[in-house]
């Protein structure tokens, strides 16, 4: 590559995996000697640490009585189209479609010269919101319409064939970790403010919404603890979280939940674990569980969507049918009772993790991706969708 790019980057700034990703990607792009021009309502999450490289361009939106909503879509436009012009950017990469897409193609007619725009799906914008009548024809157009689009997981990638019949090509870009920054890291000090030496600790961290299936975490974690002395760390915040404490204190295990919120420092808290819950409905990728592996500890996730793409069931961790609460406490307990296959268990699934989802690996995929749009004719409105 002649030039590093210059990019901007939307994303949600909340502590879902794809403001992760985003932020992650941005910090690595960032240290890597591209200039990274991040734009979103509020500082994204993970990016609480400065880098010259970095800029960030708050989205603030007028409201008005006559408005229905917040235009927040009309608002991040002007302002990807203002920071595109001043800073010459390259790219606009969009991390989730909805409103990111439809935003970033508006930037792109507005800025009218060589920014391309580059859409990275990551879930429920393919599996669940973005197939409500009122957005399907809206991110179909948008896909066919972004100069590159990514998805995290080859099952993302075939959902949006499926449901959106692009007729374009989709890559799989997956999501990836810093292993260096999570990695194993006893601390028994940190570990004995949250349970006793002889206590197993499990975790859930999630944004707490019905696909993360956190009834099933309190049942998992309530029949594991009527066997073994046990404790359970939630992580996160959302709108199921009171349902989990509800159900805690009718299984009788309040006491043993603990429940942190966000959490910025998720590097030092998931290798405190002993095993990590994420029996969700479905998950594109699973982030959390990745992270986790990458701590060496290891998962019961859920069967459904991409998390097979990096778990091996029984390998480095398992995969569970995530309405099975028995068949998951059974796992659960005969790893937590086995500590040598415990073991055994986290350091292959570090290493699997470490071998192929390493940031710089998967860094690099972005910026061939960069440099690829950046030679080719865009895909807007005057040349058409690319076939
Ligand atoms: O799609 C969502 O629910 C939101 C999104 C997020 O911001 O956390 O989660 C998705 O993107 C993550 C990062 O790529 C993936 O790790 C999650 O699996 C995915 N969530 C779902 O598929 C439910």
């Amino acid at each position: 590559m002649s030039r590093l790019p210059v990019i901007g980057i939307t994303c949600y700034p909340s502590a879902g995996g794809s403001g992760v990703i985003a932020s992650e990607l941005g910090v690595r792009l960032a240290r890597s000697g591209c200039e990274v021009h991040f734009i979103a309502s509020s500082l994204p999450l993970r990016l609480r640490r400065f880098d010259r490289n970095i800029f960030f361009h708050k989205v603030e939106s007028a409201s008005y009585p006559v408005f229905l909503g917040d235009p927040y879509t009309l608002a991040l436009a002007t302002m990807m189209s203002e920071v595109a012009r001043r800073h010459d950017l390259d790219i606009l990469h969009v991390h989730y479609a909805i409103p990111h897409a439809a935003a970033g193609f508006l930037a792109r007619e507005m800025t009218g010269g060589r920014l391309r725009l580059v859409t990275t799906l990551h879930g429920t914008d393919v599996t669940l919101v973005g197939q409500e009548p009122s957005f399907l024809p809206i991110i179909r157009f948008l896909i066919q319409r972004s100069d590159a689009v990514t998805a995290v997981s080859r099952f993302l990638q075939e959902e949006t064939a499926r449901v959106f019949a692009p007729g374009r090509a989709v890559e799989v870009i997956p999501n990836f970790v810093d292993t260096r920054l999570f990695r194993p890291r006893p601390d028994p000090r940190l570990r004995a403010q949250f349970a006793a030496p002889q206590e197993r600790l499990l975790i859930h961290a999630s944004n707490f919404r019905a696909v993360k299936n956190v009834p099933a975490v309190i049942e998992v974690f309530a029949l594991v603890a009527a066997a073994l002395p046990a404790r359970l760390l939630l992580i996160g915040d959302g709108p199921e979280l009171p349902l989990a404490h509800d159900l805690a204190a009718r299984r009788g295990v309040a006491a043993r939940v603990r429940t942190l919120g966000q959490v910025e420092n998720m590097a030092q808290i998931l290798p405190l674990g002993d095993l990590t819950l994420l029996p969700s409905l479905h998950e594109s990728f699973g982030l959390v569980a990745l992270e986790s592996m990458s701590c060496g500890t290891p998962v019961i996730a859920t069967n459904r969507g991409g998390t097979g793409e990096y778990i091996e069931n029984g390998h480095n961790s398992f995969l569970c049918d995530p309405q099975d609460v028995v068949g998951m406490t059974e796992v659960a307990l005969r790893v937590l009772r086995d500590e040598p296959a415990r073991r055994h268990m986290a350091e292959e699934g570090r290493r699997d993790v470490t071998s192929r989802f390493d940031e710089r690996c998967v860094m690099r995929q972005y910026l061939a991706l960069y440099e690829r749009v950046m030679k080719e004719p865009t895909a807007d409105a005057a040349t058409g969708a690319p076939a």
